[in-house]
């Protein structure tokens, strides 16, 4: 074969299956004599549930169930619980309240399940939850992030007064505040980070299947990770051992973090499946999805820079409150953005640096790890900060940065929250992405939209996250079959990445097996035996990196058995491009034909291990820290506010490069999802009522493709040492420095017209009503 394999920009394998529409979403997903489901959700923020009547909607045409979470704590079935060792600021105990599958005696956001319908048709499901008598007493709710954190807010939870979940510390304070106490300036900020939904183009699904025979659970289910959804079902809820449950998903529609494994759909369609004797499939609907699902970012900082007399940075604090919602259902939702902000120092040398973090429970959704999770919201921090500093100081921001930047040669380099760099040029990064986005013409081009009566800014960031954590490893299997061809089982779950393509180019970079000749699997707890599936950009690091050593056990293997075949010693097999050769003669056979001969004892040394097949579970030493630097470019109309995107460039370092297409796609993909938090996405609660005024497209806007322009990418790759691959995680990338570029874009440009500051979503409206205040200003 030609021009396949690692660096190869090769077309995804899954898209001619998908482009002819044959793909297996989860809708796509039926089985025969199946019901269906529907959920009836809380319309109240807080509310005592002062009775609820079933008993109509049971006698409903069609219906085959309804249930409440009091049928669902009668039956004894349990829920996840979050394990993170945390304290409350009190020395208490953490407060995280778990999440049931159904409430029982009170709701606690607009969307809390509060009872479970199923019947012969989704219509009839839907009209017998209509009659469900439900007394509901209403409560004072709290769901803004920095409110609910104050005293005097509504408590969520009684047992919970003040509202406050946990704390969580990085850092070294006294030397942190020892290094503010001797600034010579210190800049500080208040940034509030929105409250964003993922958005996916497929919404999330269930179909359980209850075998009474075999007393075994089936859930087909769109998540990220089977496995772990297996893991959570059969010991936290049903108590069964992990072998009766099988979870399978197919295509998913996108997951972005947030189709993550703990829902309480999964578990009420295999409850009632098993109470029924019938399959139960329920399916999110496009106007269900942001009440139904968990939400993302959301949180309040105050940010502190000192600077030395130099203008070097010396120390850096950051107080922030996050918005975990009404519940804490697993250590999931305490992973953003406590675990994430250690590269809120950037790729800076910064001395000292110290992060409090505060997680407040709130009348909201819960809010989980989303594109980024946790390191968008640190870049976004430090590189809004930077450019603050720079307008403050009257200094040039990118001279800030340059002056300030680790350098190659302090790395490796252990930033002072704990995160390790070992490897990346930043600097080079930057030149790089100045030199490409043309950044000497800006002024040129500012002049240009001036005269067109624009206003014209450009924002310059250097963006590093946390990837592939060591915490969790990840399984790949090499299965021969009697006939030479392959499969490939891999625990990580595709949701869109192409994974097929990239684990098909490093197999083939290291067993020279055709690709056209293995067929990959995933999503299967029957047929992968483990997996921690696909998050924080973790599958290419991790999952490939397994894959490597699987094939170095076939290839030892395979060396064995070609030296019985070759009449020659094992030591003797030289193994290249699917070849093994006696050394320094033309004696050799293919892996096929090993393959085919592994199976046939004739051809094996007596007493052999027959077959080929092998697997690996891999787990990184440490975690890899993807960077780049973001130039973005935007025109905005003084007089209508609207922004627009003119150009913008990335230089990523992702380590060796596997595939540049879907790498190229991963990283648009993530620039997007940042571009649409900064312009105009937002899921809204309003305050006084705490009632989700954003649950469609006719109130949540998503950018489409006029509201991008081209993305120039371009890649500095600094191999890591860390894994054999020399990659670095990318799957979020995109998005880690497109918040702060496009924000910072727009203040550049604002700036000139007196706008100092913006909040996100910057809307065309929110952006005209900063210019009026400005003028108001002005003039008086
Ligand atoms: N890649 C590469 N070289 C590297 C690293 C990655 O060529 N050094 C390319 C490969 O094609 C690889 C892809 O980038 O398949 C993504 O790689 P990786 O960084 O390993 O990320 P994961 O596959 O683990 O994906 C997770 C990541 C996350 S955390 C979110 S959120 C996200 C994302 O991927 N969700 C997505 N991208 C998404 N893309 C789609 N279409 N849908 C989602 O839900």
């Amino acid at each position: 074969m030609e021009k396949f394999g690692i660096g190869q920009a090769i077309p995804r394998f899954e898209d001619s299956r998908l482009l002819r529409g044959g793909g297996k979403f989860q809708d796509d997903r039926n089985v025969a004599g199946q019901a269906y489901a529907y959920v009836l959700r809380s319309p109240h923020a807080h509310a005592r549930i002062l009775s609820i009547d079933p008993s109509a909607a049971r006698a409903a045409p069609g219906v085959l169930g309804v249930y409440t979470g009091a049928d669902y704590q009668a039956d004894g079935l349990g829920m996840p619980k979050a394990v993170m060792p945390r304290k409350r600021p009190d020395g208490s105990p953490m407060f995280a309240p778990q999440r049931p599958a159904i409430v029982i005696d009170r709701v606690r956001y607009v969307g809390d399940p509060v009872a479970f319908i199923v019947a012969e048709s989704l219509a009839e499901a839907k009209d017998a939850a209509e009659l469900i008598a439900v007394e509901y007493e209403m409560l004072p709710s709290a769901t803004a992030t920095y409110e609910s954190a104050q005293p005097g807010a509504a408590p969520v939870w009684d047992e919970c007064p003040d509202n406050i979940s946990n704390f969580v510390e990085r850092g070294n304070k006294a030397k942190t505040d020892a290094a503010f106490a001797s600034a010579a300036r210190i800049i500080c900020r208040r940034y509030v980070i929105s409250r964003v939904h993922a958005q996916y183009m497929e919404p999330r699904g269930a179909l359980g299947v209850y075998d009474a025979t075999e007393d075994h659970y089936t859930l087909y289910a769109d998540c990220q990770y089977p496995h772990r959804v297996r893991q959570m079902l059969a010991n936290s809820v049903f108590r069964v051992p992990e072998s009766k449950i099988r979870i399978v998903a197919g295509d998913v529609g996108g997951g972005f973090g947030t189709k993550g494994w703990q829902y309480v759909e999964h578990r009420l369609v295999l409850w009632a499946s098993k109470k029924l004797g019938r399959p139960v499939k329920w399916t999110c609907e496009r106007s269900e999805a942001v009440l139904a699902d968990e939400h993302a970012r959301d949180s309040v900082s105050d940010i502190e820079l000192a600077l030395d007399a130099d203008n070097k940075f010396i120390g850096l604090r950051l107080n922030l409150i996050a918005n975990t919602g009404a519940y804490v259902g697993s250590d999931r939702n305490l992973l953003v953005p406590g675990l994430m902000i250690g590269t809120v120092a950037g790729v800076y040398h910064i001395p000292a640096a110290y992060t409090y973090i505060t997680h407040v429970l709130t009348n909201t959704s819960p809010t989980a790890p989303y594109r980024g999770a946790g390191r968008p919201e640190a870049i976004y921090l430090i590189e809004r900060l930077i450019d603050d500093a720079a307008r403050e100081l009257n200094v040039d921001r990118v001279e800030l940065r340059r002056r300030n930047m680790i350098t190659p040669a302090q790395i490796p380099y252990q930033n002072p929250l704990g995160c390790y760099y070992d490897s990346g040029d930043f600097p080079s990064n930057l030149e790089m992405a100045l030199k490409a986005a043309d950044f000497d013409g800006f002024e040129a081009r500012r002049a240009q939209s001036a005269a067109r009566g624009k206003l014209r800014g450009i924002g310059v960031v250097n963006a590093i996250e946390q990837s592939a954590a060591p915490t969790q490893s990840e399984y790949a299997e090499i299965r021969f079959d009697t006939s030479g061809t392959v499969q490939l089982l891999m625990g990580t779950k595709n949701q869109g990445q192409g994974h097929e393509t990239t684990y098909k180019q490093i197999l083939h970079e290291k067993l020279g097996v055709d690709p056209n000749e293995v067929v990959f699997t995933d999503g299967d707890t029957d047929r992968v035996a483990f997996g921690m599936g696909t998050n924080g950009s973790r599958s290419t690091v991790v999952g490939g990196s397994a894959i490597v050593f699987a094939a170095e056990k076939i290839v030892e293997k395979a060396k064995r058995i070609a030296a019985h075949l070759l009449e020659a010693s094992a030591d003797d097999i030289e193994f290249s491009s699917g070849a093994l050769t006696v050394r320094g003669t033309d004696k050799s056979v293919t892996l096929k034909q090993v393959a085919q001969a592994a199976f046939v004892p004739m051809r094996l040394p007596p007493g052999f291990d027959g077959g080929l097949n092998e697997s690996y579970v891999y787990a990184p030493a440490k975690d890899t820290y993807p960077n780049g630097c973001h130039i973005c470019e935007v025109e905005i109309d003084p007089e209508t506010g609207e922004p627009k995107l003119v150009s913008y460039v990335i230089v990523d370092d992702v380590g060796t490069v596997i595939n540049p297409l879907t790498l190229k796609g991963q990283i648009h993909g993530g620039i997007v999802q940042g571009v649409g938090q900064i312009l105009m996405e937002q899921v809204f609660y309003a305050p006084d009522s705490g009632q989700l005024l954003t649950a469609s497209f006719m109130d949540y806007a998503m950018p489409r493709a006029e509201s991008m322009c081209d993305i120039v990418v371009k890649s500095n790759p600094q191999p890591t040492s860390l894994n054999p691959l020399g990659a670095k995680g990318a799957g979020e990338a995109g998005c880690v420095g497109a918040l702060p570029a496009v924000m910072n874009a727009l203040i550049h440009a604002l700036q000139p017209a007196g706008v100092e500051t913006l909040e996100m979503p910057a809307t065309g409206s929110h952006i005209w009503s900063a210019l009026q205040a400005a003028n108001a200003r002005r003039s008086s």
